[in-house]
């Protein structure tokens, strides 16, 4: 069933079928976290919720199911299922990762993984050049975040997958800002997808979790033994508004890069904005491979106002009204960021700057409300 279903139709059936208990059309959320057994083993599949829970089960199978893969895992968050792909790697393995990355990614990569041994080389991805030289012998994890937060940079996934063909690499893609309805990594050959589900996937801004998908069964199996030994899982709760928030992705997604492509258009036409991040733009640097593996240009886009510092982009944000300022993205509802203070204060200044990370920048969460509302909300903060 799975391998027929169309995008718009796996997203609301994907791996689901009515509960077996009464039929329930929405999997219920199984508020347990053990099963009675009626001799030790003697069971229905379920043991312990840390291992397995139906509404946690329901939500995998969806995940596997809109990233067209095999097997779906889901976290308590999306740096939890970074987390558990970090643990297929010993002492001494490299990884290269992007330079231009969530600043909580590069915190758990440089704070917490560097003192286990291992070595991130952080390479500036849409030079695909750039990751060749940085590969050694001892490279086991190609890590890619596209579109980039927050320079909306596009890496090119099946260049990436080629560079590593007969090497024993695996190319991992952080799949948050396209989401499964712009871009499925697995079916350009990479080895692992991984979602911040908190964002577009549950789509509503009220629920953290992260996600896993693989194709192959062996690696599934070692994820699967990370996340149980390890333990870092969602809770049933959790798993269900995601699940729920799954069954409209295609359809807000499309209102996402509607509203988005419009604001983009309007800042770019603004004589008080000097740059606009937005990958639909024919003159963005790496349009040319969005058009190619992308199915339309995302939400998400960043910009700079003219001669602006921090403190002109700070007051920027704090006059948006419609527009929330917060940290996430993803949301129904249309967030304002400032990277440099929010979301990527964990990257030294001097690095996040020569990725373009600047004082002045601004990140735009562009939600499904009436564009002419963002408009009007952007004009008055602008001034
Ligand atoms: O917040 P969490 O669910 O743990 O996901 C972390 C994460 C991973 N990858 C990307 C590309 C992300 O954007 C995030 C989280 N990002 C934000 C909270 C943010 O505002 O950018």
């Amino acid at each position: 069933m799975k391998d027929k279903l169309h995008f718009n139709s796996a997203t609301i059936h994907g791996g689901q079928a009515p509960d077996k208990g009464y039929g329930a059309v929405m999997p219920p959320i199984y508020q347990t976290s053990t099963y009675a057994q009626t001799t030790p083993g003697g069971h229905q599949g379920f043991e312990y919720s840390r291992t397995h829970n139906p509404t946690r089960q329901a939500l995998e199978k969806s995940l596997a199911s809109i990233e067209a893969g095999n097997y779906g895992f889901a976290f308590g968050s999306g740096l939890a299922a970074m987390d558990a792909v970090l643990k297929l790697l010993k002492p001494g393995d490299e990884i290269i990762s992007t330079d231009d990355l969530y600043g909580g990614s590069y915190r758990l990569f440089t704070k917490i993984f560097e003192d286990f041994g291992l070595k991130f080389h952080f390479v500036p991805m849409s030079n695909t050049a750039a990751i060749a030289d940085a590969i050694t012998e001892k490279t086991k994890l190609i890590w890619v975040e596209t579109p980039t937060n927050p320079m909306m940079n596009v890496i090119d996934i099946k260049a990436v997958v080629e560079l590593v063909q007969d090497k024993d690499i695996w190319v991992a893609v952080d799949n948050t800002f396209a989401s499964s309805y712009i871009q499925q990594p697995l079916t350009m050959g990479a080895d692992i997808v991984m979602h911040s589900a908190t964002k577009y996937l549950a789509g509503h801004s009220d629920v953290v979790l992260g996600a896993l998908v693989v194709n192959d069964a062996k690696l599934a199996e070692r994820i699967g033994f990370i996340q149980n030994a390890s333990g870092a899982i969602c809770g049933p709760m959790d798993s269900f508004l995601t699940l729920r928030g799954i069954k409209t992705l295609h359809v807000r997604m499309e209102r996402h890069c509607k509203n988005a492509a419009t604001i983009a258009h309007f800042l770019n036409e603004n004589s008080k904005i000097d740059k606009v991040y937005w990958p639909g733009f024919e003159f963005h640097p790496n349009h040319e491979v969005a058009k190619k593996q992308m199915y339309g240009f995302g939400g998400m886009l960043s910009f700079v106002t003219k001669g602006a510092d921090y403190a002109a982009a700070i007051k920027i944000v704090e006059r948006l009204k419609l527009f929330t300022l917060a940290e996430s993205l993803g949301g129904v509802e249309s967030l304002a960021g400032h990277p440099a203070s929010m979301t990527h204060a964990s990257i030294p200044k001097e690095l996040r700057e020569k990725s373009g990370v600047v004082d002045a920048l601004i990140r735009l969460s562009v939600g499904i409300e009436d564009v002419r509302d963002l408009i009007a909300d952007l004009e008055q903060a602008i001034g």
